[in-house]
């Protein structure tokens, strides 16, 4: 059975990555509207990603006999109008699930569950990725500035990203 403040604690981060999931969907659109393909595909898999993130959290509390709480999801808001705006704000967002992820895995230590812990320690290492995943992306995005030939070299290497479906765990 599972600690009453860390099952709290993981719904309020069902909550969070579904957020996410619903956040880059809506950056989806906006490249679509843009008609720029490969930020399209690169956003559909982060879209998918995030939603393997919180079924993760979801099996996980599951099977630690927890209640899952699926809250409403707020209304996704993409800031920025330019897609070097918009992937700051997707950093901005990451390096707010990752501090939200340590918070939890501070409850997890609180309560002293060390089988959540190791659980958390995937997604730890998950936020390092995202965040350099992204920091790359935002990167190359700060060189091509106003060069719309360079954005369309790198909305085909986005093209490339392909979803693999995470090992959670
Ligand atoms: Fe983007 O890592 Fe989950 O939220």
């Amino acid at each position: 059975m599972i600690n009453e403040k860390l099952e709290e604690a993981f719904n309020d981060q069902i909550n969070k990555e579904l957020y996410s999931e619903y956040l880059y969907y809506a950056m989806k659109v906006y490249f679509q509207e843009l008609n720029l393909q490969g930020f399209v595909n690169w956003f559909d898999v982060q879209v998918q990603e995030e939603r393997a993130h919180a079924v993760g959290m979801i099996d996980y509390l599951n099977e630690r006999g927890g209640k899952v709480d699926l809250r409403a999801i707020e209304k996704p808001v993409v800031e920025g109008s330019t897609p070097l705006e918009v992937f700051e704000h997707v950093l901005r967002h990451e390096e707010y699930v990752t501090s939200r992820i340590n918070h939890l895995a501070d409850v997890a230590e609180e309560v002293r569950d060390r089988a959540a812990l190791n659980l958390l320690d995937w997604y730890i290492k998950e936020q390092v990725e995202e965040e350099a995943t992204v920091g790359s992306v935002l990167a190359t995005l700060r060189l091509i500035g106003e060069d719309k030939k360079a954005l369309l070299l790198l909305d085909k290497d986005l093209a490339t990203r392909t979803f693999v479906a995470p090992v959670i765990g």
